[in-house]
């Protein structure tokens, strides 16, 4: 294990993120169309607490003190999504300019206060009118998020240097066309698959385009990716976990770095019958998707520990995820050296590819005490083994290059509304006070040391 006292490498890049459905509020102001969000909102218990994201930190009215409060942080780089529905109301055609000046403002804004802006074009807010011509299961789709891409790169790109296709496919593709359980709400096999690679065929689209408008862009794509391992050392528990990091994880890295999907994830899904039909790939889109990229974001939350698959109904035949140790408030384990193990992994079997943690965090609901003050521990807790996994990584050897924390504030957490708080400032939604809680504090010290104390 690494030495905490050592210092990070004086350009690791120390930050933290948001995304626009979760924080910005405003879906009706200045022309933004509805995004698939407000749609799935709106269905009877999609969301535990039946809320949306209307309001939610109401971002978009109080801005300017969001980023006086990161610079109070002494945050780098603030990592921040794109309202599709903002820019182009109908997913294309015409350009929203008062959607656009935004993010303009918040640029401006952001190197005003000497924090680097990284934008993530797509985390999750589809407009509505391209779900109505099929949403990323229709190829269409793809082939409008270049032209969006090229929209936000040819008006920001000036000033921003750090681009980011896509958040989460896994989430995109999974949750939200096979389990249901996020926008725009699919069960469908067949979904599941053709969203996914229309949503890898359009971060492959992008890259040139936005390689186009900005000439010194640096390009990624983020996953989410969960390190597995077996329940067991039986034969069926290492299956399905090969199965799991196939499913989870090779599905998107593979393409991502030219090697096409994972062969032994295209054998179980024909002869499983998974789908029948395939069409939806077509000749030269593997080859788009293996677009080169400047750096790969890596999300980490936690581990799956897999035992073979025990509920038949089971969506997706999907293995079961045994939850061991701590969990958060979201029932994900507290797994720091999973982060190691993953960002080794990442290098050893897809490297070179300079990476970055591009979220990580937890749920917690500790809330202001007598005095106001928000006495988050356990985040803290989190957060410096996490950060601790970082060092170890690049001990060993991992081009890292930087940290964004997940999130800057309490915000929509998507499914399970407003009752998970991730973040290192605390939002009080009814008066929409903002107050850092005590691990936003020990992170600005983090900050300020290059490292942990
Ligand atoms: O809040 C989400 C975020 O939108 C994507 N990554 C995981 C976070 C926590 O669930």
């Amino acid at each position: 294990m690494a030495d905490p006292s050592e210092r990070f490498p004086s350009d690791f890049v120390w930050g933290a993120a948001t995304s626009s459905y979760q924080i910005e509020g405003a879906v009706d102001a200045d022309g933004r169309g509805p995004s698939i969000w407000d749609d799935f909102c709106k269905v009877p218990g999609a969301i535990s607490d039946g809320s949306d994201g209307a309001v939610a930190c109401d971002h978009y009215h109080r801005m300017p003190e969001d980023v006086g409060l990161m610079a109070e942080l002494g945050l780098q780089a603030y990592r921040f999504s794109v309202a599709w529905p903002r820019v182009l109301p109908q997913g294309r055609g015409p350009v929203n300019g008062p959607g656009l000046d935004f993010y303009d403002r918040l640029v401006d804004r952001l190197l005003a206060a000497d924090i680097a802006p990284w934008i993530t074009l797509y985390h999750w807010d589809l407009p509505s009118a391209l779900q109505a011509e099929g949403g990323w299961v229709s190829r269409s789709t793809a082939e409008a998020f270049a032209d969006y891409a090229r929209v936000v790169a040819e008006r920001l790109g000036d000033r921003v240097r750090h681009w980011t296709t896509h958040n989460e496919p896994w989430c995109a593709s999974a949750l939200g066309h096979l389990e249901g359980v996020h926008a725009p709400g699919i069960k469908s096999q067949h979904a599941h698959v053709a969203s996914g690679h229309h949503l890898l065929l359009s971060h492959g689209l992008a890259v040139p385009v936005i390689r186009a408008a900005v000439p010194d862009a640096r390009v990624g794509i983020t996953l989410n990716l969960v390190p597995a391992e077996p329940a067991s050392s039986s034969e069926a528990d290492r299956d399905a976990t090969e199965r799991f990091d196939g499913w989870f994880n090779r599905w998107y890295l593979d393409p991502l770095r030219g090697r096409g999907y994972p062969n032994d994830m295209l054998a179980r899904y024909r002869a499983e019958r998974y789908i029948d039909d395939w069409s939806f790939i077509r000749p030269g889109d593997m080859e788009t998707i293996a677009a080169p990229t400047d750096f790969l974001g890596v999300n980490y939350y936690t581990r799956a520990i897999i035992r073979s698959h025990t509920v038949p109904e089971a969506l997706n035949g999907a293995p079961t995820v045994v939850a061991e140790g701590t969990p958060t408030d979201m029932g994900w384990e507290v797994y720091p050296d999973g982060l190691r193990q993953l960002l080794e992994r990442v290098h050893r079997d897809y490297g070179p590819w300079p990476l970055y943690v591009t979220e990580n965090g937890a749920a917690y609901a500790t809330g202001p005490d007598a005095d106001g003050r928000i006495a988050d521990h356990a985040r803290t807790a989190y957060l410096e083994g996490h950060i601790a996994a970082c060092q170890a990584a690049l001990r060993a050897g991992v081009p890292l290059k930087g940290y964004f924390a997940w999130s800057l504030m309490d915000n929509f957490e998507w499914a399970h509304g407003y009752e998970k708080r991730f973040g290192l400032v605390w939002v009080d939604y009814a008066t929409q006070q903002r107050t850092p809680k005590d691990s936003a504090l020990w992170y600005r010290d983090v900050i300020a040391r290059g490292g942990l104390p």
